[in-house]
C-alpha cells in the first residue's frame, strides 16, 4: 500500500489534516485502530475555542458545531472567599467558548472526509513507522485480523497520541522530553442530568477542587480532586453527589441537578512536550505532540491549530515544492504549546490547595488564594485571564 501522506490517528488532529489534504488535492490515507462505533463514542473534550471554530468554518467544517453548540463565556470561581464570576467574553479579546462535545465533532469531521472521497483504514493499529531519515519512511500495521501490512509514504503524520506508534518510533536520543507531574488526579465524571449552573464552575476547597463544566442541555461533565493511585469504580453515585455537593458549597450556592452518572474515570494531570516535532519524513502534532493537563481545557484545540498548520506546509511541499512550511513547523507550533502549557499550569496552581504534609503548604495555598483574589478585582488580570482562557 502507499499515499503520499499516511496519517496515524482519526483524532481531532488526524481528521482535520486528512480533510485539509484531501481538498487540497494530496493523496492521503488514515489508519485508526479504533473501530468507527469506537471513536464516536468517545466523550473526551467539550470547549472549542474561538480560534478553533475559525479554522473549522474558514475550511466548512464547522456545519455541526455551528448548528447544535452553544456559545458560552462565563465561568465562575467558589472558594473559602466566597464566589465570583467573570465574563470573559466582555473580558481580554472578547472571544467565546463554543460547547460541543468532542465525540460530535470527530463523527462530523469523519462523515465530511469520507464524504469527500477520503479513505480510512478502521481497526489498524500502526506498530512502527521505519526509515523516517529518508523520503520513502514506512509504517507496519496490524489489522483487527491480526494480518501484518505495511504503508509506504512521502511524509508520515503522527496524530495517534501519546501512547501511539508515532512516540515510540522516534530515534533514542533525537528529541527533548520535557514532562511534568501536578502529582495532582481528578476523577471526572459525565452525568445525565442538566448543567447545575450557566457558567463553568470551578471550586476550591479543602476536601479538594471540583469542577463543573455544560456539555449539552441532558449531559454534564463533572470534575472531583482524588488521591492519586483511587479507583474510579471505589466512588458510588450517593458519594459522587455528597461530595460534588460539599466541595461547590451547594447549600450556600443553590442545588445541583443530580442524575445517573454514565462515566468515570481518573485522570492524572500530567503535561509533556516533545521537541522539535518533526523527525525527517514522520512529524507529530496534538496530543502525539504535546500533552495537555485537562485543566485548562486546550488540548482539542491545540491539535486543531497544528493540524491546520501542517496542513498548509504538507501541501506547500508536496503540490508546490516549498519546503519552508514543513522546515518551520515544529518551532511555530512550540510557540503555541509552551503558551498553552503555560496557562494550563498556572490553573492547576490557581484550583488546587497543596496537600497538608508538605511543609511549605501554608505558604503556597496563601499564594493561591492572593492569586484568586487578585483575578476577583484587578481588571488587568482579568483580561490576562480571558486571552489565555479561550486563545490558543
Ligand atoms: P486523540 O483524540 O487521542 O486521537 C488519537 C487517535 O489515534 C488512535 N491511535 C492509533 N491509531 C493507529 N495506530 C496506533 N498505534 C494508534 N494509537 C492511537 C486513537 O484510537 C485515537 O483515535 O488525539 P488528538 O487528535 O491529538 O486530539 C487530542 C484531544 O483528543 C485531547 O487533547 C483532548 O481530548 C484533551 N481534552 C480537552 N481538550 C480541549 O481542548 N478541551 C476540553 O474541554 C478537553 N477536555 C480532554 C478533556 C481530555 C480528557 N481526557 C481524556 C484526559 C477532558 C478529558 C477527560
Amino acid at each position: 500500500h502507499a499515499a503520499d501522506v499516511v496519517i496515524l490517528g482519526a483524532g481531532p488532529a488526524g481528521l482535520v489534516l486528512g480533510n485539509l489534504l484531501l481538498a487540497a488535492g494530496v493523496d492521503c490515507v488514515i489508519l485508526e485502530r479504533a473501530t468507527r462505533a469506537q471513536l464516536t463514542a468517545r466523550s473526551r473534550a467539550g470547549f472549542l475555542a474561538a480560534n478553533t471554530v475559525r479554522v473549522l468554518d474558514r475550511h466548512g467544517l464547522a456545519e455541526g458545531l455551528r448548528r447544535h453548540g452553544k456559545e458560552h463565556a462565563v465561568c465562575e470561581f467558589r472558594t473559602e472567599d466566597g464566589r465570583f464570576r467573570l465574563d470573559y467574553g466582555g473580558l481580554g479579546l472578547g472571544e467565546r467558548h463554543t460547547v460541543y462535545p468532542q465525540h460530535l465533532l470527530v463523527a462530523d469531521l469523519l462523515t465530511h472526509y469520507q464524504q469527500a472521497g477520503g479513505q480510512i483504514r478502521f481497526g489498524t493499529e500502526a506498530q512502527a513507522v521505519a526509515d523516517i531519515g529518508t523520503s520513502r519512511p514506512r509504517v507496519t500495521v496490524r489489522e483487527s485480523g491480526g494480518r501484518e501490512e505495511t504503508w509506504q509514504a512521502r511524509y508520515v503524520a503522527g496524530c495517534d497520541g501519546r501512547h501511539g506508534a508515532a512516540r515510540r518510533s522516534l530515534p533514542p536520543g533525537s528529541f527533548r522530553h520535557h514532562r511534568h507531574d501536578h502529582g495532582i488526579s481528578w476523577l471526572g465524571l459525565l452525568a445525565e442530568a442538566p448543567p447545575s449552573l450557566d457558567a463553568v464552575g470551578y471550586a476550591v476547597h479543602p476536601q479538594g477542587f471540583a469542577g463543573h463544566m455544560a456539555r449539552t442541555p441532558s449531559v454534564t461533565r463533572y470534575y472531583l480532586q482524588t488521591e492519586r493511585g483511587s479507583a474510579a469504580e471505589a466512588w458510588s453515585e450517593e458519594r459522587i453527589w455528597a461530595e460534588l455537593e460539599l466541595r461547590m458549597r451547594a447549600t450556600e450556592h443553590g442545588p445541583l441537578h443530580r442524575g445517573p452518572i454514565v462515566q468515570r474515570a481518573v485522570v492524572d494531570l500530567e503535561s509533556d512536550v516533545l521537541e522539535p516535532l518533526r523527525h525527517g519524513s514522520l512529524i507529530l502534532a496534538g496530543d502525539a505532540a504535546s500533552l495537555l493537563s485537562p485543566s485548562a481545557a486546550k488540548g482539542a484545540n491545540l491539535a486543531v491549530l497544528e493540524a491546520e498548520l501542517l496542513a498548509e506546509a504538507l501541501v506547500a511541499d508536496l503540490m508546490h515544492g516549498d519546503g519552508g512550511g514543513l522546515a518551520t513547523y515544529s518551532e511555530r507550533c512550540l510557540r503555541y504549546i509552551w503558551r498553552a502549557q503555560e496557562f494550563s499550569n498556572w490553573m492547576v496552581r490557581l484550583l488546587h490547595t497543596t496537600p497538608g504534609h508538605d511543609a511549605g503548604a501554608p505558604f503556597q495555598d496563601a499564594l493561591r488564594r492572593s492569586r484568586l483574589d487578585s483575578l476577583r478585582t484587578s481588571r488587568s488580570h482579568q483580561d490576562w485571564f480571558a486571552e489565555h482562557y479561550v486563545g490558543v
